[in-house]
């Protein structure tokens, strides 16, 4: 592929309600999406996963619009590039900002789909034709909110509940919702960070409950201590803020800092590290699934893309579209089936779904065009 133009724009999304997790609360997406065209013709849609505060990550859309500028796409502009070298070519000499690069380098497999005529899935050696879908349950008012939302997710087929847990919100709730849906539901707690290893007894109080998984109790950054803890639960632990390449991964690995990876393809700077990420953990055994960052129906198509490859073995985290905004910006917008299951787009090159450009230009409220 060889870029001659990308167009960054801002839009901004109302979330139907405000998600809420240990780290801060959302109720409006600014979403940073990325035009791709390449010389040959080929036009592609990416989304930059970045949000508002940096309470998930260091990046924010205000970190990664200019990063992106200055940066990274005067790499990509004009030079002559496999969509496998392009992670490469933007990790050169350029730390961090994984999210800004992952939205580049995903746009431009995506390119090399659409140019090579297949689905983006199969591209990246997908073999699902369908995914498993779990909902992420963000912190509730109270107990009983948070019981009515898992068995009503339940009811509607979801094959899993996330449950975002906090000091002072964490067994009782996560045990009313094990009382409410039985043993057999498939639960599990994400704690963003909340907790430090002073905590692990009440961390170990959890396994009482049977989750499949605690995601990232303790700091955004940490292995070493979640390894410490790990040694003090029978729940896996799932990391996700810390798996921030395939080195982390197999850290995690080699600490048994956690025994599941939760892979958000742009925390880890895009496809080729995603790919990566699956291959090692594949090897060892280790279970993988396709986490959410609140995407537009566009980075939505990313994720399952990402996700249909086999050792995404539990549910993502791949609501439909109508879960976060009245309306999307793609069509058809994501949905599942009564069992929970996200159809993977085969039909035809690229992400699948059709980007609704009008809708997107009239959400614009900030737009940079770049050049070769
Ligand atoms: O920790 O997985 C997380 C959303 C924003 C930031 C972090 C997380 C999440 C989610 C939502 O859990 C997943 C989704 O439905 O997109
Ligand atoms: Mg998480």
């Amino acid at each position: 592929i060889r870029l001659d133009r990308i167009v960054l724009r801002e839009i901004r999304l109302p979330l139907r309600e405000p998600f809420r997790i240990s780290s801060g609360e959302m109720r409006e997406r600014r979403i940073l999406l990325l035009e791709l065209f390449d010389a040959a013709g080929a036009h592609a849609w990416a989304e930059c996963v970045v949000d508002d505060a940096p309470n998930y990550s260091s990046e924010t859309i205000d970190t990664a619009w200019p990063t992106i500028v200055r940066w990274l796409a005067p790499r990509l502009l004009g030079a002559s590039v496999a969509h496998t070298d392009v992670h490469a070519l933007l990790e050169r000499d350029v730390r961090g900002h994984n999210m800004a690069k992952a939205a580049l380098e995903m746009g431009c497999w995506n390119l090399a789909a659409l140019e090579a005529g297949l689905p983006l899935a199969r591209l990246l050696g997908g073999t699902r034709t369908e995914i498993a879908t779990g909902i992420s349950l963000g912190i509730q008012r109270d107990i009983h909110t948070l019981v009515a939302k898992a068995t009503e997710s339940l009811a509607a087929g979801y094959q899993k509940v996330k449950i975002k847990i906090a000091p002072g919100r964490d067994v009782e709730w996560v045990a009313a919702v094990r009382h409410a849906v039985g043993d057999d539901a498939h639960l599990m707690a994400d704690a963003n960070n909340a907790y430090t290893l002073a905590d692990a007894d009440r961390l170990a109080q959890l396994d009482a409950l049977h989750l499949m998984m605690i995601e990232q109790p303790l700091a955004h950054d940490d292995l070493v201590r979640h390894a410490e803890l790990q040694r003090r639960l029978r729940t896996p632990l799932c990391l996700d803020e810390s798996i921030t390449s395939l080195e982390r991964a197999q850290d995690m690995h080699t600490l048994r800092a956690g025994r599941i990876v939760n892979i958000k393809p742009g925390r880890v700077g895009g496809f080729a590290q995603s790919v990566a990420i699956h291959d090692f953990c594949e090897e060892h055994g280790i279970p993988v699934w396709c986490g959410g960052m609140l995407e537009s129906g566009i980075g939505r198509a990313y994720n399952v893309a990402l996700a249909s490859l086999p050792n995404f073995t539990l549910p993502g985290d791949l609501s439909p579209s109508a879960r976060y905004w009245t309306q999307d910006v793609v069509t058809p917008e994501w949905t599942m089936d009564a069992h929970g299951m996200v159809r993977v787009p085969l039909d035809a090159p690229g992400l699948g779904v059709a980007v609704d450009d009008a809708r997107i230009r009239a959400l614009t409220v900030r737009t940079e065009e770049l050049r070769a």
